[in-house]
């Protein structure tokens, strides 16, 4: 006769001896979830100012600013047309070449330190 019973039917239920008080339940939404904003205004940012020549409209500002923005380091680009005013936001200096490079991908424009 073969009474071999496997190990696994041999159920352990864990103890369920906590009581479950019944806790008041919140049918609320949560609109609190954490926000995971990179901070830009962080103290370590730096600014660098520049000056784009060549730019005649806001398309030439957007092609601008879409490229400067692509360089590795950039968090942010301002670019005004009028003076070609460009300020660049990142966390470390930046590369002049690679700032020069980007301007002249976004077109005929040419960029200088300030
Ligand atoms: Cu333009």
């Amino acid at each position: 006769m073969e009474s071999y019973i496997p190990l696994s039917s041999i159920g352990r239920t864990p103890p369920l001896a906590q009581p479950q008080h019944h806790q008041r339940q919140n049918h609320q939404p949560q609109h609190h979830q954490p926000q995971h904003h990179p901070d830009q205004n962080g103290s370590d940012m730096t600014t660098t100012e520049y000056t784009v020549t060549g730019m005649t409209c806001g398309h030439c500002v957007a092609h601008v600013t879409e490229e400067v923005q692509a360089v590795p380091g950039v968090a942010d680009v301002q670019v005004t047309l009028e003076g070609g005013r460009m300020v660049v936001t990142s966390a470390d200096a930046l590369d002049f070449a690679a700032i020069e490079a980007a301007v002249a991908e976004a077109g005929e424009y040419t960029v200088a330190a300030n």
